[in-house]
Parts: structure tokens; sequence; C-alpha cells
């Protein structure tokens, strides 16, 4: 069968995870086996009476950071060996993920890498930021998903866990196969556009006509206007992901 894929999420809100995983492929991919899910609520991992995950900053400054005992308990508990160190000479080890607005950016060429640990754990970061010494000592690599400010790690780890579900075998219908498309050309540096604009029925709508080629069976020409519209589309939404025209 497939090798099958554990995802661990280390969260304070175990059931945000209940909707990103009913839908679609990732919820056939969790019913057919290929991939299994666990949520961990850190709360289960405090020792104190007050359960506590946070803490003030060393130095000074606004906002709680959290704190690194529970995170180790949890990577204990799940994983074996937390730090990395140790869990690198283990046979299959558990690969761990700091979500952080820090992070390297997540890209598909990651997720097409990730897509080829046994387990992965994701930690999911709350409140103003993780203590150093996770992303030094415990995680294997530090991951943003983009540009821009969340407010946790939990919906950057519901992202990247789509992005690598789909990748796995047996998880997309050959039909969608994961193979050829945009973005997950062996080599990022060639210059591919993104996929070209699609239209279905009716042939006009509120007076916006579909293209006439494609209505026409003519597949050459058809082949040849996918291509065009494809980097037509790409140039004006996505320069950088077009080779430099010769004038610059
Ligand atoms: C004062 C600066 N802080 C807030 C503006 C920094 C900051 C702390 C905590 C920014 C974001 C967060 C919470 N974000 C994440 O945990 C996170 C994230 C993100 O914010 N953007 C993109 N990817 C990710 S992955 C985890």
């Amino acid at each position: 069968m497939y090798n099958r894929m554990q995802f661990d999420l280390i969260t304070l809100f175990p059931e945000f995870f209940d909707s990103p995983l009913r839908y679609g492929v990732v919820s056939r991919a969790l019913l057919r086996g290929a991939v299994t899910v666990r949520t961990h609520d850190l709360r289960g991992y405090t020792s104190d009476r007050h359960q506590t995950t946070d803490d003030r900053p060393y130095g000074g400054g606004e906002g709680m950071v959290m704190k690194i005992e529970p995170l180790y308990r949890a990577l204990a508990d799940i994983a074996g060996a937390p730090e990395r160190t140790l869990r690198a000479g283990a046979p299959d080890p558990a690969h761990v993920v700091l979500l952080s607005a820090q992070g390297r950016l997540f890209d598909q060429a990651m997720a097409r890498r990730l897509a080829g640990h046994r387990q992965l754990v994701l930690i999911c970061g709350r409140y103003e930021g993780v203590d150093e010494r996770v992303a030094e000592h415990l995680a294997d690599e530090e991951i943003s998903i983009g540009n821009f400010v969340l407010t946790g790690g939990e919906l950057a780890a519901a992202v990247l866990l789509d992005a690598v579900a789909r990748l796995l075998p047996g998880v997309l219908g050959d039909a969608q196969s994961a193979l050829n498309e945009s973005f997950s050309l062996p080599d990022s540096s060639a210059a591919a556009p993104l996929d070209c604009p699609h239209f279905t029925r009716p042939p006009e709508f509120n007076g916006w006509p579909v293209p006439p080629v494609l209505l026409q069976g003519d597949h050459q020409a058809i082949r040849d206007w996918r291509a065009r519209a494809a980097w037509d589309k790409t140039r004006r939404l996505r320069p950088d992901l077009c080779p430099a025209s010769p004038d610059e």
C-alpha cells in the first residue's frame, strides 16, 4: 500500500484543525489511511496548577513567549528524544517543524521534500513567539508560509499539511495527478508560466463571452491560445516568475 504519513500537530487549539481536515482531498486521504493526523493539546504537557504555556520575555518588552518545557514534553511523548541531535541518530526520525513568522518561506519544493518524511511534527506557536531554544535545539526547521502576519501557527500548519498531503502517493486521483502542474516542475528555475485560464458553460454570460477559439475544436489552436494566455496572465500578475525581458 502507500507509505502512509503521520502528522502530529502540537497546539493550544486542537479543535482548530477539525474543519480543515473534514473536506475534499485531505479528508479522503484520511479515510483511505494515506494520512493520519493526531492533535496534541499543549496544555496537557504543562506541570503547574495553572497549566502555564507562556511567560514574560527575558530582557523585557511587549507580549508573552511560549515556554520550552511543555513543548519538550510533548515532543518526547510524540517522537522520542526531543533534542534534534539525539533524534538524528534514530533509524526513522520524526521531522519537527516550527511554524513561525521568522521561518524560511514555504514553497512547493519544500512541500515535496517534506512529503518524503514518514512523520511530520508541526509546532504551532501563539503569543508573541516561541522561546528561541525550540528552534535551536528541538525543531529541524522553522517555516513561514508568507510575508504577512498571522495570529498563530495553526492556519500555517493547516496550509502546510494540505500542500504536503496532496503529494502523497495515492491521495490524488490520476486525473488530477500532482505531477504535471505549475510549481511542481523538477527545476523551479526553468521558465514556466502558471496555469492557463479555464472556462466552462455557458458560452456567454451577462455579455461576457468565452474566447471563441475554445469553442471551435481546433486542438492545435487551443494549445497555442492556452500557452499565450498563460504567459500573458503570468506576466501581468506574477512578473517575478517571468524571464527578464531583453531591454532590462
Ligand atoms: C511585533 C512583531 N510580532 C507581531 C507583529 C511578530 C509576530 C509574532 C507572532 C508575528 C506573527 C506571529 C504569529 N505568527 C505565526 O505564528 C506564524 C506565521 C505568520 O505570522 N506569518 C506567516 N507564516 C507564519 S507561520 C507561523
